[in-house]
């Protein structure tokens, strides 16, 4: 009998965790292990600033910059952007196991009146796709999503303009895992709260079956 009813509790249970994943759900992201990428510009190449990656991780670190590209935030003026004007860097992201993607989220920053624009194009690992330059508001900071099939442990990742003119400020690159989206926080209990009592009165009428089956009231 206490068999079949923790069964009966862990059918419930996944069955909550289905529920719940029906529900409102948000990203599961990847955060690789390590990138090497092209070097950051600044007053070599004529900006005011250098728009260094100063730890070589700024583009994973979580830091973000703000929709004034040239904010101090404490760490100095724009300190968390990385910022190209006569290259178009590429990247590679490793992870330290393989990973399967669904999108990649590039955090840009579009401020035209200073010369920072969207990028025409971006490719990851090969494949390339068009952007508008509208995707974000200008004098604003914000993610563009891609998406991606990828699959592995190293991804290629070119962020282009081709004009040598146009800065690209990029503070962050976040990894979206084509794994099961995580439940928001509550729906599971909300769900499990729900079916619990239904397991329970399910496993009464097992009970009452199974005495009525067996006179002596004890279980076979
Ligand atoms: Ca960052
Ligand atoms: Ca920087
Ligand atoms: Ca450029």
């Amino acid at each position: 009998m206490r068999v079949r009813t923790a069964t009966v509790l862990g059918t419930v249970a996944a069955l909550s965790w289905v529920a719940a994943a029906a529900g409102t759900a948000r990203a599961q992201y990847v955060t690789p292990a390590s990138y090497t990428g092209t070097p950051g510009q600044g007053q070599a190449q004529g900006g005011s600033l250098n728009y260094f990656d100063d730890t070589g991780s700024q583009l994973t670190d979580g830091a973000l910059g703000a929709d004034n590209w040239g904010a101090d935030l404490g760490n100095g003026s724009a300190y968390e952007w990385v910022g190209w004007i006569s290259v178009d860097p590429t990247f590679t992201f490793t992870f330290s196991a393989p990973v399967s993607l669904s999108a990649v989220e590039f955090g840009f920053n579009r401020g035209e009146g200073s010369g920072i624009y969207l990028p025409s194009s971006v490719t990851i690992d090969g494949v390339t796709t068009a952007l508008t330059g509208t995707e974000i508001a200008n004098g604003t900071r914000g993610f563009v999503s891609l998406g991606t099939t990828f699959t592995g442990t190293s991804l290629t990742i070119t962020v282009a303009d081709a004009d040598a003119g146009r800065w690209i400020f990029l503070d962050e690159v976040r990894f979206v895992s084509a794994a099961a989206a995580v439940p928001e926080a509550g729906t599971l209990p909300l769900a499990a709260s729900g079916l619990l009592p239904l397991a329970a009165m399910w496993a009464v009428r097992q009970r009452r079956r199974r005495q009525r089956a067996c006179p002596s009231g004890y279980g076979r």
